[in-house]
């Protein structure tokens, strides 16, 4: 049998990663793609409980090192699960991943090679569709301003930061995500039928950071 693809939808707060990330699934089921749906933080965790009221509560005072590891922790916690289901042939849509922990603590000042190093050994997604919204959009979008980081100082500086990596990284994709929630439905669809069944001709192993 050959492995699911592992997806990652990346990109700015609502720019449309969780709507669009279940549709994804949906939709990807309706083609007969067996396909399920991820998101990190993954909040029903122990750390993902902590994170989730570190986020909640701005006077919290976890030190930026501190928080950064467990939202790292919060994916190592995942990896056995994430394996066994790709290796099912389960093609995993995830909400946020890595270079989310990296785009906002880097955005906090600290070095993106530090950042980097805890999560080097976790799985390396198949493609990372990167919605890219501009400013004035995302600022139209229901419920922008309610966590810590919803701020447009800080978005701006995670912006810039997913913008490197989409230079840098060759699993990377720009989605224009000012569009229809439809039409940016059809992009992201498209591209994600074609890595599945990329890894399927390939019969490509999992790859590794
Ligand atoms: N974080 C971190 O610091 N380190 C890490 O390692 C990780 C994360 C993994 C929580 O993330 C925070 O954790 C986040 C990064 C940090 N910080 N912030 N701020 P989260 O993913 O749990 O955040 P969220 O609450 O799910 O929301 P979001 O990501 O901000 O939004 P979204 O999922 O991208 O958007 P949405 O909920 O799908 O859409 C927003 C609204 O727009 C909604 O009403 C939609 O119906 C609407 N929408 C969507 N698309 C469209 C289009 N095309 N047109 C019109 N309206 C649309
Ligand atoms: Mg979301």
């Amino acid at each position: 049998m050959t492995r699911g693809a592992f997806i990652v939808v990346e990109g700015v707060d609502r720019c449309g990663k969780t709507s669009q990330t279940m549709k994804l699934v949906e939709s990807l089921q309706q083609k007969n793609i067996k396909a399920e749906r991820m998101a990190f933080p993954d909040r029903t965790t122990w750390t993902g409980q902590v994170i989730s009221n570190y986020l909640a509560d701005k006077n919290c005072k976890l030190n930026d090192q501190a928080i950064h590891l467990l939202f790292t922790a919060n994916r190592w916690e995942n990896v056995e699960k994430m394996k066994e289901k790709l290796s099912s042939g389960i093609t995993l849509v995830v909400d946020r991943y890595f270079y989310s922990g990296v785009a906002f603590s880097a955005a906090k000042g600290m070095s993106i090679d530090w950042c980097l190093q805890p999560e080097i050994g976790l799985l390396k997604p198949d493609k990372v569709l990167f919605l890219r919204i501009k400013s004035d959009t995302q600022k139209s979008r229901p419920g922008f301003g309610e966590e810590r980081y919803e701020t447009s100082v800080m978005q701006q500086k995670v912006n810039k930061i997913y913008d490197k990596f989409s230079q840098s990284e060759d699993n990377w994709k720009i989605i224009d995500a000012n569009s229809s929630f439809d039409e940016v439905h059809e992009d992201l669809l498209n591209n994600i039928v074609e890595s599945v069944q990329n890894v399927a001709n390939s019969n490509a192993p999992f790859k590794y950071l």
